[in-house]
């Protein structure tokens, strides 16, 4: 995948909504699921280092049925709580119960 322009995370603080809508355009090839790679084009989009490892770890801490993908809204909340912990995303609204 050559030059595509991805949208951008929203400035400020982002609800998981937001994040969902913006990690949803690196699915692609549209199963519904991000797979590492996909993440990892993710981060990258974000000019975060180590794009390669974060993505790594970020699905290892939210793939919560161990299938090597992020899907579903409980895993993908799960990822918010990894972004907001580890890749400096500001989080908005973000409730106690994805902890
Ligand atoms: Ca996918």
């Amino acid at each position: 995948m050559a030059f595509r322009r991805y949208r951008a995370l929203p400035q400020g603080e982002v609800t998981v909504e937001e994040f969902r809508a913006w990690l949803g355009q690196f699915d692609a090839d549209g199963d519904g699921r991000i797979s590492r790679d996909e993440l990892q084009r993710a981060l990258r989009s974000l000019n975060l280092w180590f794009a390669w490892w974060k993505a790594r770890a970020g699905v290892r801490a939210a793939d919560a049925n161990r299938d090597g993908a992020v899907a579903g809204d409980d895993e993908v909340a799960t990822l918010f709580a990894f972004a907001q912990r580890h890749l400096n995303v500001k989080i908005a609204e973000l409730g106690a119960s994805y902890y």
